[in-house]
């Protein structure tokens, strides 16, 4: 652990923030899973935005029920219905994920590269399931990628997904250190909300979705990591000359 700095561990979101995978990730299987189940559901674009605003598959399933298919909340066996539908979405994700469509976001990677040489601990916090983030570290960074982070946080293991605090709160007790050692990076407002009630200092960039959303509490936003070739854009900003992410802007960040 590097002593000298304040700046202890990174914890990353998933959806949005490592890669875009809403879309034409978890959209594209969600459908592909209706399909299967002989279900008429099919969730465009516009409308694929608004159920983000309840994170997790199941919980968005059953909120597009009780708008848009109400009678079917009467089926007995609801959650158990929900839980089969959301684990053939998940089959479809994976299946999407090994195709290797959806890249990491600009980056991402070499952040990650820098942290662990700088032996900065990395962690995930996320809503999706930890099939999904395994799929999808594996398609991008490979296989042996999952044991670069110290923590993995994901989908079911706290009662409350985001905007609870529960997730970050969860993965903040397993690495053992204090909110303010740590930084979280959050693509939604929803993310941005839970890391806040986990007292995390928190950095967006911006995705596809949630461009326009409300990132107040945030210490900067975004338009991505950017990399030495391809500056990030502020959105709301520190005024910093180097325009990519690496791990003396985040250090810097949390120390001001
Ligand atoms: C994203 C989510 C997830 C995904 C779908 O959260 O809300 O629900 O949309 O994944 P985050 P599941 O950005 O925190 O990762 O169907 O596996 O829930
Ligand atoms: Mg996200």
């Amino acid at each position: 652990m590097n002593t000298n700095n304040k700046l202890q561990a990174v914890l990353f979101d998933v959806d949005g923030t490592l890669a875009d995978t809403e879309q034409d990730g978890h959209r594209l299987a969600f459908n592909a899973a209706f399909q299967q189940f002989g279900l008429d559901w099919n969730w465009d674009i516009e409308l694929y935005g608004e159920l983000l605003q309840v994170t997790g598959g199941k919980e968005r399933i059953r909120f597009y029920m009780e708008q848009y298919a109400p009678a079917m909340l009467n089926k007995s066996d609801l959650t158990v219905w929900i839980a089969s539908l959301h684990k053939t979405k998940t089959s479809y994700f994976e299946a999407l994920m090994e195709a290797g469509n959806i890249p990491l976001r600009p980056g991402v990677a070499r952040l990650m590269q820098e942290l662990r040489q700088e032996k900065i601990k990395i962690a995930i916090a996320t809503t999706t399931t930890m099939e999904n983030v395994t799929a999808l570290l594996k398609s991008t960074l490979g296989e042996e990628s999952i044991g670069w982070f110290d923590v993995i946080g994901a989908g079911d293991i706290v009662p409350l997904k985001k905007p609870a605090p529960d997730i970050y709160q969860w993965v903040l007790n397993q690495l053992n250190l204090a909110a303010h050692q740590c930084i979280a990076i959050e693509d939604s407002e929803n993310g941005l909300k839970s890391a806040l009630a986990a007292k995390l200092p928190t950095l967006i960039t911006v995705s596809g979705y949630t461009r326009s959303q409300n990132f107040s509490g945030a210490i900067t936003v975004l338009s991505d990591l950017g990399e030495p070739s391809q500056p990030f854009e502020e959105i709301k900003g520190t005024h910093s000359e180097k325009k990519w992410v690496d791990y003396k802007f985040l250090n810097d960040l949390i120390s001001q």
